[in-house]
């Protein structure tokens, strides 16, 4: 296998001890899967925060954001024969699902990209109203002239989407409601429009015919979109065989809009990988890679919350530099380094 990633030798770059958890009741569970974005020459961070409750003997505690917008803790015994609970991340019980966590966001920044702190004002983006009562995650920052777009997994009852707020200055926000309905997650706007139009990655889930394939979309907005078409699906027998999903925005190179995704096998193993769309046709896809670029394989990848896993979301560029941050085994936030050119080499037609 390829691993060409460049791992950070601070990594992980911040573990769940590092940061308080939002209320006195919760604790931190995972650091994870952030948004990456330049700001005030800082490098900032919108990191996935997954909280729960101390658990007790016997019962499975888990929080969720009630109607009135605050933290109720739902308690389920565990010897109940309508739960089921082996997966870590989630659970059915009665027929529904739910999350073992809570997510919010959380800003931190960094001065030199490695060691990362929290801003003095506050910094927590916390999921609100009816679709975001199980919580917000993974959240992608695409930033178009003075503007920040961020797209991010709303999680509730009703299903998983992907929310939309935008802010200029990082204090104020304004949200934009759910911009893709249940089930779509892995949303990336392209940095410039192309065309005139904005486009989008994000990834529908069509459980009985199609499954977890990338997704283009086009929108006069960035709001409203349209014109949906499937530019990337799973592939038997390869390490992306079950679901695919974009990372951050695409980046522009002179050969086309590189994309660097996930992917993830039947046994949830997920890699990170890479795609090319054409300039001016983002909908043609010239060239993937076979082989992952980076795969689990340090221990803080490959055990965690949920092991063998390396996700990213948010990325800097710097010439030919491409620097990722990932959420490593659905636990840590950690850095990697990347060769631009090293990653076009590895695609093929
Ligand atoms: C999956 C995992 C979880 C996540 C849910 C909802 O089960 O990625 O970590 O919380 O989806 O998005």
């Amino acid at each position: 296998m390829s691993d060409i990633a460049r791992r950070f030798p601070e990594n992980p770059l911040l573990m769940p001890k590092d940061l308080k958890a939002s209320s006195t009741e919760l604790q931190i569970i995972s650091l994870l899967n952030p948004g990456v974005f330049v700001f005030e020459n800082k490098t900032w961070l919108l990191v996935r925060v997954a909280e729960s409750i101390a658990q007790k003997e016997g019962v499975i505690f888990f929080p969720v954001i009630n109607a009135l917008g605050k933290v109720e803790i739902i308690e389920i015994p565990l010897n109940d024969p309508d739960l089921v609970a082996n997966d870590p991340r989630v659970i059915k019980y009665k027929g529904l699902d739910y999350l073992t966590t809570l997510s919010h966001l959380r800003l931190l920044c960094s001065d030199d990209g490695r060691k990362f702190y929290e801003p003095e004002h506050d910094a927590l983006l916390m999921g609100s109203g009816i679709l975001e009562q199980f919580g917000i995650e993974d959240c992608r920052v695409s930033k178009l002239e003075d503007t920040y777009y961020l797209t991010y997994t709303a999680v509730s009852e009703n299903g998983v989407g992907v929310g939309l707020r935008t802010t200029k200055n990082w204090k104020s926000f304004e949200n934009k409601g759910m911009i893709f309905p249940p089930h779509n997650k892995d949303c990336a706007i392209f940095e410039e429009l192309v065309n005139g139009k904005f486009y989008a990655l994000h990834r529908p889930s069509s459980p009985e015919i199609g499954g977890n394939f990338i997704w283009l979309s086009e929108s006069p907005d960035g709001i409203h979109w349209g014109n949906h078409k499937c530019i990337i699906k799973t592939r038997q027998g390869l390490w992306d065989s079950a679901r695919v999903g974009a990372g951050a925005a695409p980046i522009k190179t002179d050969k086309g809009w590189l994309e660097i995704y996930h992917g993830a096998n039947a046994e949830h193993q997920y890699c990170l990988g890479a795609f090319l769309m054409d300039l001016e046709d983002p909908s043609k896809v010239l060239a993937r890679t076979l082989e992952p670029i980076m795969l689990p394989q340090e221990n803080y990848e490959l055990s965690g919350f949920f092991g063998y896993v390396v996700f990213t979301n948010g990325h800097v560029v710097n010439g030919d530099k491409l620097t990722i941050y990932y959420g490593a085994a659905d636990e840590f936030v950690c850095g990697a380094d990347f060769s631009i050119n090293e990653i076009l080499s590895y695609l093929e037609v």
